[in-house]
Formats: C-alpha cells, structure tokens, sequence
C-alpha cells in the first residue's frame, strides 16, 4: 500500500507510449490510469452523446472542445476519490492546465520526448481493439494471433485518427498546443523529461523516478 496519493500527468506526442508506459505504471505502482483518449473513444463505440459529439473532432485530429472534455475529466477524477493516478491526455492546452491546478494538487508530470520520426513509424503499426481499448503494434506487442485480439478474437483495426495525414495534423497541433504547458509546469518544477526512441529504454528510468518519489507504506 501507498501512504500518499499521487498524482501524475504524463504527456507526449500522439504515439510517444503514453498509454504503453501508463499501463506499467499501473501494474508496477497500482495507480489508476484516467485516459482522455479512452474515455471518448470509450463514448464513440458505446454511442453515447459525447460520442457523438467527439467523433469527429477525433477523426480529424482536433481537440474535441474544452468545455465537453474538462466536465468529462473532472468528473471522473472527482470518482476516483483518494487514490493515486496517472492522467494521460489531460491537460491538452493552458485552459485545461489552469482548471485542473485550480482543482487539483498534481505531484509530477512526467515528458515523454521521443522524435517525430519514430512516432510517424509506429503508429502505423498500431492496432486496437476497439470495444476494449487494447493496443498492439506490429513488431513491438504483437497480437497473439495475427490480426486478432488476444482475449476476444475480434478483428483488430486501426485508429481512424492513424492515418498518415491525421498524424501529422495531431503532431503539429501537439507542438503548438504543449508548448506551453510544458513551460507552465516547467515553471512550477514538475517537470520530469524522458528522452528516448524505445519504451524500452524509457520505462526503467520512469520506473526509478517513481520509486523515488512514491512512498511505501
Ligand atoms: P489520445 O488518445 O490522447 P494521443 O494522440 O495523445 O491520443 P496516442 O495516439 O494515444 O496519443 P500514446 O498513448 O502516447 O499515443 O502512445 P501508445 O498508444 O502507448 O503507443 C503508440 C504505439 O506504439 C502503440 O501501438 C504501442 O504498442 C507502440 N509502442 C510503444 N512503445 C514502443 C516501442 O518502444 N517500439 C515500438 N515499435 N512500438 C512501441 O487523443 C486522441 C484524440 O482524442 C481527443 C483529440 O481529438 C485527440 O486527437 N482528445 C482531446 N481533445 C481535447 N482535449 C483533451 N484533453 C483530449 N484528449 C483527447
Ligand atoms: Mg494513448
């Protein structure tokens, strides 16, 4: 058991392991992942309002607007209750940075800094399971049967916003957008830069970072 909540923000380009490096956080640490991107994704397969409503900001790579994602988040952090989290996808701009501190004590954001251009090869690689939100990559976390998901057999596709042209929207806006909320909280001294091409070189130096921060009861 943990003593202290933690509370984390990781950030990176699409594509840079946010979601691969959360996932072993969550194992290693126990942490809750709260993902923006899953959540809406989540809402998309499920129909819903915000589904639809985000569809297709989503498959053009824009940021689905402010108002209807900070509600979304807040809301399910608010559900969490006391317990330590990493949060990935959220804040995507200054606006959501400034209405998360005013609610919430963040201990660390942790910059995943990996180059465009491996990012641009892997998430053509990508494949998700849709209904569940799995993630593989072809060559990194293959599926056990090609083309499948591990657990359920369906067919595996591909994001909608992976395709060439998307990602390099997605890309630009990210530059553009975290920029300064990088420099927000680089001000504040949170933050924390892992610099690498592999999740494998990556991991273990995240993994040691929060070891020395988290407390053990
Ligand atoms: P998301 O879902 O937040 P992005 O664009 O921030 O999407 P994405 O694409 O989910 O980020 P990731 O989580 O950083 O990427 O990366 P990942 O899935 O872990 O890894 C990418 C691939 O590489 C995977 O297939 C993985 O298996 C593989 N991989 C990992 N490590 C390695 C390695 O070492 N080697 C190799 N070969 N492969 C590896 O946001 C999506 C959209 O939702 C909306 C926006 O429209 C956004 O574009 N949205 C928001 N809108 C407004 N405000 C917000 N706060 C929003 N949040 C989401
Ligand atoms: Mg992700």
């Amino acid at each position: 058991m943990y003593t202290k909540i933690f509370r984390a923000v990781i950030i990176g380009a699409p594509g840079s392991g946010k979601g691969t490096i959360s996932e072993r956080i969550v194992n290693t640490f126990g942490f809750l992942h709260i993902s923006s991107g899953d959540i809406l994704r989540q809402n998309i397969v499920n129909n819903t309002d915000l589904g639809k409503k985000a569809k297709q900001y989503i498959a053009e790579g824009q940021l689905v607007p402010d108002d209807i994602v900070t509600k979304t988040m807040l809301a399910r952090i608010t559900e969490v209750g006391n317990k330590s989290y990493i949060l990935d996808g959220f804040p995507r701009n200054s606006a959501q940075a400034e209405i998360l501190s005013s609610r919430e004590q963040i201990d660390a954001v942790i910059n995943l800094n990996i180059p465009h251009d491996v990012i641009i090869e892997r998430v053509k690689n990508r494949w998700i399971h849709a209904p569940s939100g799995r993630v593989y990559n072809i060559g990194f976390d293959d599926p056990k049967v090609p083309g499948r998901d591990d657990i359920t057999g369906d067919r595996l596709t591909q994001r909608e916003d992976d395709k060439p042209e998307v990602v390099a929207r997605r890309l630009q806006l990210y530059d553009e957008l975290m920029g300064p909320v990088l420099a927000w909280y680089g001000k504040r001294g949170l933050v924390t830069s892992f610099k690498g091409r592999e999740t494998k070189e990556i991991w273990p130096r995240v993994e040691r970072f929060l070891k020395d921060r988290v407390n053990m009861g």
